[in-house]
């Protein structure tokens, strides 16, 4: 089958040996950060339709083994300026010769075929650099939850970019889905009086790797913000107990205190390296990846089916190599049949 820019793509019917050709070649121009493939890649990791399935997995897995950019989370409440901050920090990263992919997650817009890009980013002088590729993607639902294209389309960006970064509106639980996405955690915080016990409840405190508080141009309310929120972290409520992570002020709409974030980014980058930390929460990441996912298509019961925790955890093992989504699918298929097996 020829598409209308000459690339032949494996049909309905292509056989598993075609698309894994196919996926291989495509691969390799996403590697080579090649803007084209990089939208068919996209696209081809949001098909849903069952025919295309070979094709997604095929090129998923030729990406698995390539290695990754950066990928940076940026959460916070809705209107703290984490897009005004991503203009910013893709800007500074730009003036550094990296690369840079933003994933938007937007929970107003709804899905109109495509993606819609960038909508509500401003990114204006970037957007047209080719060293920088916008995709933003519908959320799942009207609490910003993170829709299951999320992590396929990281796993693309991330395999032909330096830096990645996901902006989700973040309200405590929400962080949840995404931590197991990214390297590092950026927080960014709206300034107002007596958040700290805001953030204590929603239980945001435990996941940031980095905070920064905008909107410094507003003065005394920010710094004030930034110290109530240096004195209430503790190692005792954290998810790495042995890193309290840096809490930053700045503006982005000023363009103050990007730099100071971009190094603090590639500070825990090499910190997650040279502890190994890196290399665990990743693996993590990928485990509740494939876990939430069948989980949520098969609950606790159809999970069982794998056997015990042991069992379980050396299922997942079996698939490393191949992308998180393939295994998903894999998995699936055998806890369907035992299932199945079960009811005869
Ligand atoms: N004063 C001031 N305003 C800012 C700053 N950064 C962003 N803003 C303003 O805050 C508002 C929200 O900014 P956005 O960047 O859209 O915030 P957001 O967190 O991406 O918002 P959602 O995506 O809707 O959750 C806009 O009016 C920005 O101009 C800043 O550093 N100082
Ligand atoms: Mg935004």
């Amino acid at each position: 089958m020829e598409s209308e820019n000459g690339v032949t793509n494996s049909g309905p019917n292509g056989s598993a040996r075609e698309a894994a050709g196919e996926a291989t070649a495509l691969a390799k121009r996403v590697l080579a950060g090649e803007r084209a493939a990089i939208s068919q890649a996209l696209n081809q990791v949001d098909d849903n339709r069952a025919d295309y399935q070979e094709r997604r997995f095929a090129l998923l897995d030729a990406l698995e083994a390539a290695p990754s950019g950066v990928r940076i989370g940026v959460t916070g409440a809705p209107g703290a300026g984490k897009s005004t901050l991503l203009d910013a920090l893709v800007s500074g990263l730009r003036a550094r010769g990296r690369s840079v992919g933003v994933l938007a997650v937007d929970p107003s817009s709804q899905r109109t075929g495509g993606a819609l890009l960038g909508d509500r980013m401003r990114l204006s002088s970037s957007a047209r650099d080719a060293g920088v590729f916008l995709r933003s993607l519908a959320a799942r639902d009207q609490l910003g939850g993170l829709s299951e294209v999320t992590g396929p389309s990281l796993d693309v960006l991330s395999r032909a970019l330096d830096f990645v970064f996901v902006e989700t509106v973040g309200v405590g639980q929400s962080e949840a889905g995404v931590i197991d996405l990214v390297d590092s955690l950026v927080f960014v915080v709206q300034p107002a009086a007596g958040d700290l016990i805001q953030f204590m409840k929603a239980g945001i405190l435990e996941w940031p790797d980095v905070f920064f508080v905008n909107k410094a141009d507003l003065g005394k309310v920010a710094t004030r913000s930034a110290a109530e929120l240096r004195a209430g972290l503790d190692l005792g409520h954290r998810r790495d107990p042995n890193r309290l992570p840096p809490v930053l002020c700045g503006s982005a709409r000023d363009n103050v205190g990007i730099d100071e974030l971009i190094e603090a980014i590639d500070e825990h980058e090499r910190y997650l390296k040279s502890t190994g930390q890196g290399e665990i929460r990743r693996d993590e990441g990928r485990v509740a990846r494939i876990e939430q996912a069948l989980n949520a298509r098969y609950g606790h019961f159809g999970i069982d089916r794998l056997g015990d925790e042991a069992a379980r955890n050396a299922a997942f093992q079996e698939f490393k190599g191949v992308s998180a989504l393939h295994a998903i699918a894999e998995l699936g298929r055998r806890i369907e049949s035992r299932l199945a097996a079960d009811d005869a």
